[in-house]
């Protein structure tokens, strides 16, 4: 029979793929699927990971079925061979009697990895790399932070055409429109962590909760980190923050990433203003853009992104552009450093 370019476990590992992404993106552990074939290729059952503390997918996968001895387990990323908050993956499909287990990517955990080798140490079939790039394209965010030790980070603002995101006043509410303002909100719920400037706490008092149309809280809210030295005032909104709320005390970016990347942090939205913009752009530390664009100008000195410190235009930070939507009358453009 012709095989698939996937070979014969590519369509199973889509399926995976597929109700992968029914998980949560944050919480801090990467969206898994697994499917449970028999000995026809026939599937049996389906599990996927709900989120840091519940079952890994191939736990829930497992308890989906009576007997799971000689059974084929295709999953996203390789099975984990450590206690978290739950049980290896690696044991428990070996306690289940599973004859094969084929993944999609390596588990990059320094302390989950390996559960490859212990499956195989126990005599179960393995294979990896099916599908790799695009469960791999499915982890990106994910897989970079693990690896770095250090969280994503989308840079995020909304400016004007001119890129001027404040009035000489300092007024700057409402630079977009309403369909603009709920995708920020939409993104703020995708991300782990919001990052702002203590200076911007003061200036603007945010909220910085993830809201839905109706001002309703949506779900899992972002953990809201006010970097620098300046402390939150006690009336500050932000002191009654659903998901509490961290202050830096100072503004050394690499300590701040791994300090919140230890408590489990992968995405960081920064989202105010344009000195701590500039600071993560200048250190190297954007991994993506979400700039929402008003058609209108402003003029003056309130720029989006301050000195870059670059000389010349050969040295310009180029982008590569993922997306450009419009949104109202607003644009959002989603955009990459361009990897040299
Ligand atoms: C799997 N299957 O479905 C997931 C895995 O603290 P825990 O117990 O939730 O473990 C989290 C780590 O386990 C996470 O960082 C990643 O390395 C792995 N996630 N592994 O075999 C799954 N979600
Ligand atoms: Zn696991």
């Amino acid at each position: 029979m012709q095989q698939p370019p996937e070979g014969r476990y590519g369509d199973a590992m889509r399926h995976a793929l597929d109700i992968a992404a029914r998980g949560p993106v944050t919480g801090g552990n990467p969206q898994v699927g697994c499917v449970l074939l028999d000995a026809d290729g026939t599937l049996v059952a389906e599990g996927w990971h709900r989120g840091a503390g519940t079952a890994h997918a191939e736990v829930d996968a497992l308890s989906r079925v009576a007997d799971a001895r000689g059974l084929t387990a295709v999953v996203t990323l390789e099975p984990c061979n450590h206690t978290g908050r739950t049980g290896p993956c690696s044991e428990a499909l070996i306690a289940a009697g599973v004859a094969r287990v084929v993944y999609a990517v390596s588990d990059p955990g320094e302390n989950s990895r390996g559960g490859a080798d212990r499956l195989r140490e126990a005599g179960i079939e393995v294979t990896g790399g099916v599908l790799a790039d695009e469960v791999s394209q499915f982890l990106e965010v994910w897989l970079t932070a693990v690896r770095r030790a250090r969280p994503w980070v989308t840079v995020k603002w909304a400016s004007t055409l001119d890129g001027r995101v404040a009035a000489a006043d300092g007024s700057s509410r409402w630079i977009t429109g309403t369909a603009a303002r709920q995708r920020v909100h939409e993104e703020r719920a995708a991300h782990d962590a919001i990052a702002v400037g203590s200076g911007t706490v003061l200036a603007d008092d945010p909220e910085l909760t993830a809201r839905g149309e109706a001002g309703e809280l949506l779900g899992r809210q972002p953990l809201p980190v006010v970097i620098g030295e300046r402390p939150v005032p006690d009336g500050a909104k932000l002191r009654r923050h659903p998901a509490g709320l961290v202050e830096t005390g100072t503004r050394d970016l690499d300590r701040i990433l791994t300090d919140l990347y230890s408590r489990g942090v992968r995405r960081v939205y920064v989202e105010g203003g344009p000195i701590l913009a500039s600071a993560f752009v200048a250190a190297g530390l954007a991994d993506e853009f979400s700039i929402y664009l008003a058609p209108a100008l402003l003029g003056g000195p309130k720029l989006a992104i301050g000195d870059l410190g670059i000389p010349t235009i050969t040295e310009a930070r180029r982008l590569r552009l993922l997306s450009i939507e419009s949104l109202g009358d607003d644009l959002h453009l989603t955009a990459r450093p361009q990897e040299d």
